[in-house]
């Protein structure tokens, strides 16, 4: 009987605290992107996106009058980072949902810990293919290429007909570059064109000597990269320095404005598909009133990784209040267990009028969004600024 006590001490100690947990006011909401380590090219705009929805929003009332706030957990760039980042949101932030992680390399790993926790996982820049399948409690908002990249093949072709011969590249150690790379390599095959040679590389390189020089050997006239921003900027910084003059379309990874000082001068004319347009203002009057925010507090443009993870906040928030208006019942009176388990059914129903336009999240947890853009890299003279600019 004495051997047992301790042991009915911790089974207590575990449940009860759990039994207990109602969602806190404000109500946190957690936010695990890569704020450090080479990921944060694209964790910075994440960030920088998603504390303009917590200001919008709770100037707009928060959840009916009740405030949000954003509890932030730094990934760091690998798996580890984004597992213990996940633990510690889950566990000891209490969030009713997290918002993450950067990369889907990360969300292959973190994610099933969110399921088991039956915490709800909203990705907001998430693209590989096969992240909603890791389970019922793992969404997104940021749709996958399979969607979105062969629409800069397309148009690479609209403005130069005469391609035929194409070499692929992209980062074999990361996810999502490896999934991106076959629904390119897909594209290339149904548009008729030849694939001449397929290059691989690694996140964490930055000589890509054997890469270029496989290019010009091929002799191709366009060259199709899936990789992260680092080393994609660095890889296209040579193929232009070695003398590659054709065009470039460059995947998601290549969807920032963090990779002009990478490449700087030699980033111009990179065609890259994309799931946001700051163009929309005057249709979109959501993406209006964000552009607007995004441009006071930081003085510059938004981008695709600040558009998505505001779009994010967003669909919590708004999924919270209905599930308010559905029970006549406070959010901060609910437990934390059911209130996880009815927000991950309120997010798929519905759909959110957002900065990146009009976008329902299916049962299957997978975005379903209308509008994509293709934009060319138009660097500054100065070589340093950029921007991209709607080519179709
Ligand atoms: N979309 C990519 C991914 O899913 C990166 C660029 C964030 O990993």
């Amino acid at each position: 009987m004495k051997r047992l006590a301790p042991a009915l001490a911790l089974v207590l100690c575990a449940a009860i605290p759990a039994l207990a947990d109602k969602v806190a006011t404000p109500i946190p909401i957690g936010i695990a992107v890569g704020q450090t380590s080479n990921v944060a090219l694209f964790g910075q705009e994440q960030v920088n996106g998603a504390k303009i929805a917590e200001e919008r929003l709770n100037a707009a009332g928060g959840v009916n009058g009740t405030k949000i706030t954003l509890v932030f957990q730094d990934t760091a760039g690998d798996e580890a980072g984004a597992v213990n980042a996940f633990q510690n949101l889950i566990n000891r932030d209490k969030v009713v949902a997290i918002i993450g992680p950067t990369l889907s390399q990360q969300a292959f790993a973190a994610n099933p810990i969110a399921e088991r926790a039956k915490t709800p996982v909203v990705g907001p820049s998430n693209t590989a293919k096969g992240v909603p399948e890791i389970g019922e409690f793992i969404g997104r908002i940021s749709a996958p290429m399979t969607q979105v990249a062969p629409y800069s093949v397309k148009q690479a072709m609209k403005l130069n007909p005469d391609i035929k011969r194409v070499a692929v590249l992209y980062a074999q150690n990361d996810a999502f570059s490896s999934s991106e790379t076959v629904t390119f390599q897909d594209a290339v095959k149904n548009l008729g064109l030849e694939t001449v040679t397929v290059q691989k590389f690694q996140t964490t390189d930055n000589d890509f000597t054997t890469q270029v020089t496989a290019v010009l050997g091929a002799k191709a006239d366009l060259v199709i990269i899936s990789g992260l921003a680092a080393d994609s900027g660095n890889l296209v910084k040579q193929l232009r320095q070695l003398g590659y003059k054709g065009l470039i379309v460059g995947g998601n990874g290549l969807n920032s404005p963090n990779m002009f000082p990478v490449c700087g001068a030699l980033c111009s004319d990179i065609l890259v598909a994309q799931a946001y347009s700051p163009a929309t203002v005057d249709k979109n009057p959501v993406n209006k009133d964000f552009a607007t925010a995004f441009e006071a507090a930081y003085k510059k443009g938004p981008a695709q990784f600040s558009a998505q993870a505001y779009t994010a906040v967003q669909v919590v928030t708004e999924a919270l209040a209905k599930i308010e208006k559905e029970t006549g019942k406070k959010i901060a009176d609910f437990e934390l267990a059911e209130l996880r388990e009815m927000l991950n059914k309120s997010l798929r129903t519905g759909s959110y009028m957002t900065p990146i336009g009009e976008i329902s999240i299916q049962p299957s947890g997978e975005v379903e969004q209308k509008d994509f853009y293709v934009s060319k890299i138009v660097m500054n003279p100065d070589g340093k600024t950029g921007s991209f600019v709607l080519v179709s």
